[in-house]
């Protein structure tokens, strides 16, 4: 089966939203190595934020179908370069999460992801309250089964 890469800084909500799409609600717990997990590829938060981490990142996405870029919508600053998703071999969605969260600022986060993804689509979702998951959950399942 084709998979899906998940990229994104340290605690943005990507395991939590990996468990959402698979339908489970319980805390994720840190994510220390790639994890490799039926669809999904879950990557530690610090691939995304350390440059040294890049090359693997992007040698990792040839084994993948598409991959995910995740921005917290609390979050105020971005944390993938600029134009990021050119680094990689396939290509590159957007997922912006938390948005149920009392700080979340939807555009801002649309605003800083749009740096480092300028054209792929992007998807509002919370795993807390599932707003937006089953959209995404479609999307990802057309790639995977494409
Ligand atoms: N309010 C809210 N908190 C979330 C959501 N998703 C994740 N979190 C919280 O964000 C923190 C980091 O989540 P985690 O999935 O471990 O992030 P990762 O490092 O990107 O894998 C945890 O405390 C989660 O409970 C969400 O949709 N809404
Ligand atoms: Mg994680």
């Amino acid at each position: 089966m084709k998979k899906v890469m998940i990229i994104g800084a340290v605690g943005a909500g990507k395991s939590t939203l990996i468990k959402a799409l698979f339908g489970e609600s319980q805390p994720a717990s840190k994510t220390q190595s790639l994890i490799y997990r039926d669809w999904v590829i879950d990557t530690p938060g610090e691939y995304s934020e350390n440059p040294l981490y890049y090359r693997s990142l992007m040698a990792t996405s040839h084994e993948a179908a598409a991959v995910l870029l995740v921005q917290d919508a609390t979050r105020d600053r971005n944390y993938f370069p600029p134009g990021f998703e050119q680094g990689f071999a396939v290509p590159a969605l957007g997922a912006v999460t938390k948005i149920d969260h009392p700080q979340a600022d939807i555009d801002h986060a649309i605003e800083l992801l749009r740096q480092a993804l300028p054209e792929g689509e992007i998807f509002l979702t919370s795993a807390a309250s599932n707003e937006g998951i089953a959209k995404l959950k479609d999307k990802l399942m057309q790639i995977v089964h494409s």
